[in-house]
């Protein structure tokens, strides 16, 4: 792309924004400070490096085949710095417990000390990435259908002192980088069949949570993550929406807004207002769910476009952690993350060109044409214009000049795995 066509196509944008009351240098510098966390389990569709690992479980799938996924942390963390290579901005690395540095050490999940998470602390500082964190329920011979609800106290001890364990890898996490590290709790637990013990699972479930969240920490943070259902745990789920966000509120925790989690009516973006005004930050983890939970590599669909929208329009930018959740099999896995990673941005790009302050007084004042006026040009302002400008400031490709870079990294690195 030719450098001088890009500014010249931002100096026409700049004005036409500034024309409508957005100063796009501002909002530049909004998206500098807009910070993805990126989710390492794209790389390898979600199989991590337990010397013991087993096959995926807990009602998630990884479907597809393309050569060249990452077979250890070397690779993993080859392919990560690839990807962030192309993505503008800086952003955090969001791991799971099962992508520890065990070396060659059978270490079970009840065992994992922040000692495993040494190697990938030091690398977060040297590549100028937070971490962020998760505690890893399923792939485990206890996982099972129930884990931290299961009525068998053996296997419930063992989930609650995983998690426990995992708050403390987060908490060494949050106090090397000198920023919160942000750990997120989902677990698979339900049933595939009519089930009638719900009122018991539920409430292990919660005195479980109650037992690993008794201990305050310093610097990490904690997220719960609910969702409808999981495949071979169809009717049941014991961490339902209702569940956590009812314990969110309750204890003050960050509730998690995964996108491919919900009915496929419900809009995920009219739950930041709801919500927001009785818990104090939420995660994401942005996803496009396909009929189902399916995980595909997110794109700037009208889900994901309206969940950054009402997050900018309810002024909670910083209250919120901006996950990333899918992981695809079926294609280059690098070019899945520099796709997913910048639609985000482009959304949240576009949530900030808005002209809500205009759009905010005709809708008080009853002018629902201006409203919808104003929402329909901002489709057709020149936002791409912006985000070339961004990618240049930022010194990474323009365009779909991220693509021969990834097919060339394919025939150079991951092709020869
Ligand atoms: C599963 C949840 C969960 C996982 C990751 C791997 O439905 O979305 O967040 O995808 O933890
Ligand atoms: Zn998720």
């Amino acid at each position: 792309m030719n450098a001088q066509n890009v500014a010249q196509a931002y100096a026409v944008a700049k004005e036409r924004y500034a024309a409508i009351g957005i100063d796009t240098e501002k909002v530049l510098e909004q998206l500098q400070n807009f910070h993805l966390s990126m989710h390492c389990w794209q790389a390898d569709d979600v199989k991590g490096f337990e010397v013991q690992a087993g096959a995926l479980s807990g009602g998630i799938q990884s479907t597809g085949n393309y050569p060249g996924a990452a077979r250890n942390i070397d690779e993993l963390r080859k392919d990560i710095l690839k990807a962030k290579s192309l993505i503008p901005g800086t952003h955090r690395l969001n791991l799971h417990e099962l992508y520890g540095d065990f070396q060659g050490k059978v270490v079970d999940r009840d065992e994992v000390t922040p000692e495993y998470f040494q190697s990938w602390i030091e690398w977060g500082k040297e590549n100028n990435t937070k971490l962020d964190f998760n505690s890893s329920s399923f792939s485990h011979p206890k996982s099972g259908n129930l884990s931290l609800a299961n009525p068998d106290k053996g296997i419930r001890d063992f989930w609650i002192e995983h998690t426990k364990r995992c708050r403390d890898i987060a908490d060494a996490m949050g106090k090397a980088q000198e920023d919160p590290c942000l750990m997120n709790v989902w677990v698979h637990d339900g049933c595939k069949d009519v089930s009638v013990n719900h009122m018991l699972y539920r409430s292990l479930l919660k005195d479980s949570l109650d037992k690993i969240f008794a201990e305050d920490k310093k610097y990490m943070k904690d997220s719960i993550e609910g969702k409808v259902f999981g495949i071979g745990l169809e009717s049941f789920t014991v961490g339902s929406h209702d569940f956590y966000t009812a314990y969110a509120a309750k204890n003050n925790k960050i509730l998690t807004i995964d996108t491919g989690h919900y009915h496929p009516a419900e809009i995920p973006g009219d739950k930041v207002s709801a919500v927001l005004n009785f818990v104090p930050e939420l995660m994401l983890h942005v996803s496009r769910p396909i009929r189902w939970d399916s995980d595909h590599v997110t794109i700037m669909d009208d889900n994901t476009q309206d969940l950054f929208s009402e997050i900018v329009r309810a002024g909670a930018m910083d209250r919120v952690h901006y996950g990333l959740d899918y992981f695809d099999g079926a294609m280059n896995r690098v070019g899945a993350y520099v796709i997913g990673s910048r639609s985000a941005q482009k959304c949240m790009l576009r949530a900030l060109l808005e002209p809500r302050e205009a759009m905010s007084k005709y809708e008080l004042e009853d002018r629902h044409f201006e409203v919808l006026a104003l929402y329909e040009e901002a489709k057709a302002m020149p936002w791409g214009a912006v985000y070339d400008e961004f990618c240049v400031r930022n010194n990474v490709p323009v365009g779909d000049e991220f693509i021969p870079e990834i097919q060339k990294y394919e025939a150079t690195v991951t092709n020869l795995r």
